[in-house]
Order: structure tokens, then sequence, then C-alpha cells
């Protein structure tokens, strides 16, 4: 074994507490900087050596035996256990029939270690015993997971423990929290992607039109669809359970009044957010993502999948005490009951209300009127470096984000607080935000009487040379240009009708119905996650959010260097389960290169209606909240909805590294992308065939089929559809030999799948009667078809097609009504130009099972009807 040492010049050192270097025990060298506190480079030459063995298991948590995968026997996996100094090795056999792999999430490692199968590691094929060897520089709280396919779902996942070399004062515990769910995954996916609604009936989620016209919410609906945008919800699938360890519910007895431990939570599961509570009091974060963190009492944390929190509680009384995390729709939860004795259960929350939600998106969409959802805008910025000292400041890429958003922050300055404690006036120059805001009056601003003390916002003197002079929209003869520079790029100066504009004071109070909160110091990362409605039930309690994590030290890059700024838009269809980042899947986008010794800034804009957990592989990004140099290092961000999070990091690294949205259904439907460093790249790749393998999982084609055997005749509907392709075969037949099958193969155009345009076939039989011969015959003819489908308001499905003959016909549709939680409506009309003749269907369904639903249907051509539809 050999050692190397790298070091920087002492000034660096003392000028960031960063680090310096690190060497495998195979003598690999990496410079990770950004880790204060952890002695990178001390090792104590221990190796400590872990054997896994994966194998095909069954489990049985809810009655039914489950196909899954386990570790050493056990799901989870077992616990890696490491002090910081040490060097790992650790040997994998797999005893399974596939591939397998694991990643170990959150280490600083070289990257060959890195375990993803086909990007930087190699494939552990079935019998083969692979050995991943790689110092320990950090510690913390930490997990490893399979990243082949769908195995983390099926189990593949375990905790990694590394002491710091002092040890920590208190007693402690794993809690490993994860989804379980009694389908195969590819089934969940399957499902979801064809999109029925039996994950939302089972987790009662529906929104239905009853419901909302019985809780007055009726216009909060047709305002969702006529946005074309499905039901509010917060996760995607549901669960059979939620396991803490492996377990419903785990304990941990031997805690006695006033005994302290800290809970090493870690959300391994596949795609669910959980909250946590404790029965006991307030619980106490001390670290994220294995870093330490400012402590910071909370009543209630929501932990994103791939997060990592330590926790620390007290037991106030001798008792039973629960920890408890409820999934983040909050239809269940898991536990972890600590102490012995009488029981203290946490309370449960509240179910949600998803008309709140749909009302907290509402508010937000109208103050930010030129989002759309689920697109990029058509001019995303092209990545940019800046040269040294050039970069724009965060606050400026944040300020312009919600500009380009169209929102209006109109001032009313009459009302103007003028203690607005995230503005400041200050006289010294300073590269970054101009004297404007946007849509400042500024007629009436009399900045004599003006109190300069707004910490946050930066009234500089100083011109700018990244912003243009001219603001669209700006009512230029109200403005006093003697007194002002002018760059503000996409902002509104323009009076805004009373209504539509957010007040500056309103930016950091909480002046919105739903209790939205805007502004720096509003809560960060908590849009639509129901964060607004526990709080209003509970006012008092404290809530966490990103701006609450503050590093113990601190975490601010070195200024002497290039900046790349990253946009991208995390984006995609809900109705089809497309997940895109500027627009693009994986398979479809090319890597993200950055440069080894610059800065790099991702810009995230979430224009979803769902949080996405961003983890980058092999790095630790700075959070930018508002806690300035002190803003926290992780390796996930969860980022809401509608939110614009910044993350920055030093890259320090070389090859390739994977970055995506920790949902494994989003990940495994395109939300992912390749981080290269410029000049080693490429090298990683030694087989084109293996990297296509690697950025296919989005391009995955799927099955779907629903029968319906009804009185007046038989519906067949079959599709084979991946990310943008359908082909399609449907058939409709009535028992007096009458019958119409239509082919089709088409393709979505759109980055929101609105647009799509096909060709294809139509055979129509007719029965009738020879006149000649008096027999029964049936007479066939076929059809050539082209033609174009768009997604209109309502969520109806137009569809207008021409046949070869020219006969042009248009086609309105509206399935899947909810009418009730199980009951829908579906209505369908049909207008052919040439022969003049309309057609029309009302249907109606009740969902009794996920794969069987009862039905009747009038068809003007069919008639009445009534039966059975199978739905896979
Ligand atoms: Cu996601």
């Amino acid at each position: 074994m050999k050692w190397t040492h790298f070091c920087l010049p002492l000034l660096l050192v003392l000028l960031s507490p960063a680090l310096t270097g690190q060497q495998t025990g195979d003598g690999k060298l990496s410079t990770y900087e950004m880790i204060p506190g952890q002695s990178l480079t001390s090792r104590t030459g221990k190796v400590v050596t872990y054997h896994l063995a994966v194998s095909d298991t069954t489990v049985n948590f809810t009655g039914n035996p489950t196909p899954a995968l386990a570790t050493n026997g056990s799901i989870p996996a077992p616990t890696l256990a490491f002090t910081e100094g040490d060097s790992a090795r650790i040997y994998v056999t797999n005893y399974t029939g596939g591939t397998v792999s694991f990643h170990w999430h959150g280490l600083l490692l070289p990257n060959e270690f890195d375990g993803v199968p086909l990007l930087n590691t190699e494939l552990i094929q079935p019998g083969a015993t692979y050995v991943a060897a790689f110092p320990i520089i950090q510690h913390g709280t930490y997990w490893y997971h399979s990243h082949t396919e769908f195995q983390e779902q099926k189990g593949m996942y375990g905790p990694i423990v590394i002491q710091p070399k002092a040890g920590i004062p208190t007693k402690e515990k794993v809690v490993v929290l994860s989804d379980f769910t009694e389908q195969n995954p590819h089934e969940v996916l399957r499902q979801i992607k064809r999109h029925t609604d039996w994950y939302a009936i089972k987790r009662t989620a529906v929104q239905s039109y009853g419901g909302a016209l019985a809780t007055g919410n009726l216009g909060k609906q047709i305002w969702l669809e006529w946005n074309r945008m499905p039901s509010m919800d917060l996760a995607d699938v549901y669960y059979n359970a939620f396991l803490a360890n492996g377990k419903i519910a785990d304990a941990y007895p031997t805690l006695t009044a006033g005994e302290t431990i800290r809970l090493r939570v870690i959300n391994g599961s596949a795609s669910s957010h959980f909250w946590l509570q404790f029965a006991g009091g307030k619980m106490t974060v001390v670290s994220a993502d294995g870093q330490e963190v400012a402590p910071v009492e909370v009543d209630k944390l929501l932990i994103a999948t791939a997060e990592t929190y330590d926790i620390e509680v007290t037991l106030p009384t001798d008792g039973r005490y629960e920890f408890r995390a409820t999934s983040w729709d909050r239809y269940k939860h898991t536990s972890v009951w600590l102490g012995q004795g009488a029981e203290h259960a946490a309370p449960t929350l509240p179910k949600v209300d998803y008309f709140a939600l749909t009302k907290e998106m509402k508010d937000m969409m109208a103050a930010m009127p030129d989002m759309q959802m689920g697109k990029a805008p058509n001019d995303i910025p092209e990545p940019r470096v800046y040269p040294i000292g050039e970069a724009p400041s965060n606050e400026d890429i944040q300020m312009e984000s919600m500009m380009q958003m169209g929102m209006e922050m109109g001032m009313d300055h009459s009302k103007m607080n003028h203690d607005m404690p995230d503005m400041k006036h200050d006289t010294v120059p300073e590269p970054k935000m101009d004297h404007d805001m946007p849509g400042m009056d500024h007629s009436k601003m009399d900045h004599g009487k003006m109190n300069h003390d707004m910490p946050g916002m930066k009234h500089d003197t100083v011109p700018e040379p990244k912003m243009d002079h001219d603001m669209p929209g700006m009512d230029h003869s109200k403005m006093d240009h003697s007194k002002m520079n002018h760059d503000m790029p996409g902002m509104k100066s323009d009076s805004t009708p009373a209504g539509k504009t957010i007040s500056a004071k309103e930016m950091d109070g909480k002046t919105m119905d739903t209790g939205m909160q805007m502004g720096s110091n509003a809560p960060m990362g908590v849009m639509l996650t129901g964060y607004y409605e526990l709080k209003e039930a509970n006012p008092n309690e404290t809530i966490f959010d990103y701006n609450m994590l503050r590093s113990e030290q601190p975490t601010v890059l070195k200024e002497d260097r290039p900046v790349r700024v990253v946009h991208l838009y995390l984006g995609g269809n809900m109705l089809r389960y497309v997940w895109m980042i500027n627009n693009q899947p994986l398979s479809a986008a090319d890597k993200i290169m950055i440069e080894k010794g610059e800065n790099v800034r991702f810009v995230f804009h979430n224009t979803t209606m769902m949080s996405h957990p961003m983890h980058l592989h092999g790095h630790f990004f700075r959070v930018v909240n508002n806690q300035g140099d002190h803003a926290p290092l992780k390796h996930t961000v969860n980022v809401a909805p509608m939110e614009t999070t910044i993350i920055e990091f030093a890259a320090t690294e070389d090859k390739d590294w994977f970055f995506h949205c920790h949902l494994l259904y989003h990940m495994m439907s395109g939300m992912a992308r390749i981080i290269g460093y410029e000049g080693s790249s490429d090298l990683l790749i030694k087989d084109k065939v293996d990297y296509d393998n690697f950025a296919m999982d989005d391009l995955k084609y799927f099955g779907m089929a629903s029968v319906s055997a009804l009185s007046n005749g038989t519906w067949a509907d079959l599709a084979y559809f991946n990310l943008n392709k359908e082909f399609s075969l449907e058939g409709e037949t009535d028992y007096d030999g009458n019958f119409e099958v239509e082919g089709k193969a088409m393709r979505y155009l759109d980055p929101r799948q609105f647009f799509s345009a096909y060709v294809g076939a139509e055979i129509d039989g007719e029965r009738e009667m020879d006149a000649e011969t008096g027999k029964l015959g049936t007479e066939t003819k076929v059809l050539a078809l082209a033609g174009v489908r768009y997604f209109l308001p309502m969520m109806i499905w137009s569809d207008l097609r021409v046949d070869h003959r020219g006969r042009l016909e248009l086609q309105l549709e509206r399935e899947d009504i909810p009418l009730t939680t199980r009951w829908r409506a579906s209505a369908m009309g049909r207008y052919n130009f040439m022969e003049q003749r309309a057609e029309y269907a009302f249907g109606t369904s009740y969902q009794v099972g996920q794969y069987w639903a009862v039905v009747g249907i009038y068809d003007s051509d069919y008639g009445l009807g009534g039966g059975i539809k199978f739905i896979w």
C-alpha cells in the first residue's frame, strides 16, 4: 500500500477550513476541499473489511409473501460501521441470477468505486465477487444502496455510520426508513405510467368533483383542470407498509428518564418523504447529510428521500415514547419506541387537505403568471462560465428567476415597512444587484424618508456590466433616472392592477390566505409539501425547513475561480409520468460538462407539482439559504414545487458522476444527468454499448390494456408505449357482428406532451343482407389514417384526423372525470365533416379493484349497455 500526501499551501488551509487530499488504500488520489471540520488527511491505517452477500429472498411484512433482495440475509442490509481515518474494504458477492451493484451514498471516494454500473463501476455478475476499497475521509451518517434498476425498492439499502475519532457523547441508534410494496416495482412503474387512479384511491388522495362540491372547492377543482393539471398529489405510489430498520415498529428500550439519544435517521426509501415527530418533546437536529450543523430544535421535520439527519431526543420521564415517521402523504407511519413503560404515542397527523394544496398552488401561480407548468422556457440560458469575480450573486440569480416567471413585486411604498430584514441599502460598491426593485414606482418613493437599513437587499451605486440597460415594460416616465442604475432583466416595473401584485411587505410576511410566505426569510424547500397546512394546525410548533440549517463552520467557496452557472428546469408530464431536466430525459440529453478548478452553481427551477430530491454523486454542495457563509453542505437537496433552489460546489474531481432525482421512479423515467469533467469524462466509457444501455432506462416500453365486456358490445384497448411513442390497437364490436378496429403509431412532439401526431389504419366491418342472395355477410372497408392530438383545457383530448379518401373527422374525449373517489364519468363526441355525421358516447364506471371496474355506457351507434371492465 502506498501513501501519498497532497499538500496545499498553508495559506489556503488557513483561509478556509478546507481539506486537502486523500488517498485510497490502493493509492488513488483525490482532492476534496469542502468538508469543514473533518480530517480528510489523517489516516489511522486501520483497514475495516466487510463481506456482503446479496441473494434472493421472500419477505412478509403484511401477510403476503413478496420476493425481495437481502444482503447477508437481511433487509435492510447490515450497518457498515467505520471510524474516520479507516480504510474500507468491502467485498460484495452476488448470489442472485442478475447483475447487482452498490453505491455508497454520500461518501467521498474515487470515481471508480462510486458504484453506478456502466458509468463508473463494473457490473457485479451472478456468482462474482467485487471489492470496493477506499479511504474513509469523513464522518457522519450515510447509507448505501443498489444503483441497478429497481433493486433499491426490493431491499438493497443499508446504513453507513462513520464515527468521528473522538466518538459521540450520547447513546445512538440508526433508524433506516423505507417503503415497502407487495408489487413488483416494474409493475408499480407501469401502473403509474398508464395512470390508473388506483394508488390515489388507496392513499385516499382522489380529489373528486363530488368531494369538491361538498366542501366548497369546486372552483379550485375546475381551475386545476382548466390548467390541464392532474389532481394535486404528494406521492405517486401506494405502499403496503413503511418500515423502520426493516420493521413496522422498532424499539430501543434501554433509555431512561433524562437520557439523550442520537437517532441517525436515514431515508432509504425508494420514493417517500417522511414527517418525523417525537412524542416526548422537541427534536434537536445536529447533523444533516453527515455534516454537523448548529443544533436546531424542531417539532416536525420532513426528511426527503435519500437525506440523512442526526436527531437528538431526550426521554422526558420513564416510559415508552414514540419516534414516528409518517409518509409525506400522511396515510401510514412507522415507529421506533424509545424507553420502556407507559406508552406515549406521537400525535397522528391530520389527513392531507389536497384542496388546500391546490389553493397554495393557485396562489403561487397567480404570483408567477409566466411560468408554464412542467416545461422549461424556450430560452433556457446556456451554461455559462464567468471569469473570476464576474459571476452574478446568488441573490441576483434568485431575483432574476422570479422575474422570469413573471413575478410582479409591485411595491406599495405608502405601506412599505422599511425594516425589511432582507434588504440592504448599503453605500458600499458591490458587484451585485442594483438600485431598483421590480415594480417599484419611483415617483412615489421618497428617498429622503427611507430608512436605509434593509439587510439583504443591495442598493449599490456601482453599475454592473452583466445586465441590460432596459427593462421591458418599464414605465420610464415615472422614473428618476438620475437616481438609479437600470439593470434588471425581465423585471416589470409597470404598475399592475391591484390584487395581482405582491407587496414588498408580503415578500417577507405571511399574508396569503394559505399562510404561504415569500421572500428570503420564508421557509425554504416546503412549497406544496403540506408544511403550511401543518403549520396552520399548530401555529406554535417549529417545523424544520432548509433555512434553519447552519453549517458549524464557514463553507464559502474560494473566490479566485471562474464560476459556471447551469440552469436546470425540472419538468415533465405527470399524466404520462415522464420526467425531464431542461425538457429532455437522460436518454436524449448530453452530459453536463464542468471543469476541474472552477466553482459550479446549479440553479434548479422546479416547474412541476412534485418535490424532487436531487442528489449529486461524489461531491458535497452548499445549499444556498439565508445562512450566508454558513450555508449547509449536503449531497441531496429537496427542490420543492415551483421553488428556485441554488446549489454550488467546487469542481475538484474528475471523470463522470451521476446526478439525479432520488425518487426512484422519477430517475427511471428520465430525471437524471451525467456530470462530466472536461478532459477526463469520456475515458470512463469503455464501451459505447454499455453507455447507451446506461442512459436508456427512460426509453423502456410498457404495455397496457383494457377490455370492457358489456351487454351491447365489447370494447378493447391495447397500447405499447414509452416516453414519447405509443403503438395502440383499439377495437369495438357488437354482438351482431359489426366491428371497428383501429391501429395507430403515435409520437408526442412537445416537451409537455400535450401534442402528438400519428398514422394508422382503421378496419370497419358491417353485417349486411345481400340483396340478391338474401344471405348475411360482412362488408369490410380499410382506411389509412393520419391525425394529430392536442390536450385541451379541462383535460380534454382533441383528435383531428383525415383518412385516405380525404374524410375529415374531429373527436373530443374526456375520460376519468372523478365524480366521487371511485366513481368516474367519461364523454366522447365525434363529427365527420364529409358525411356531416355525429357520433357520441357517455360512460360511467365504478372502480372496484385495482384491475376491474363496473361500467355503464350509452353510445349513439351501439346503444345502452353495461358490464365489466378489466384494466391492466
Ligand atoms: Cu423527482
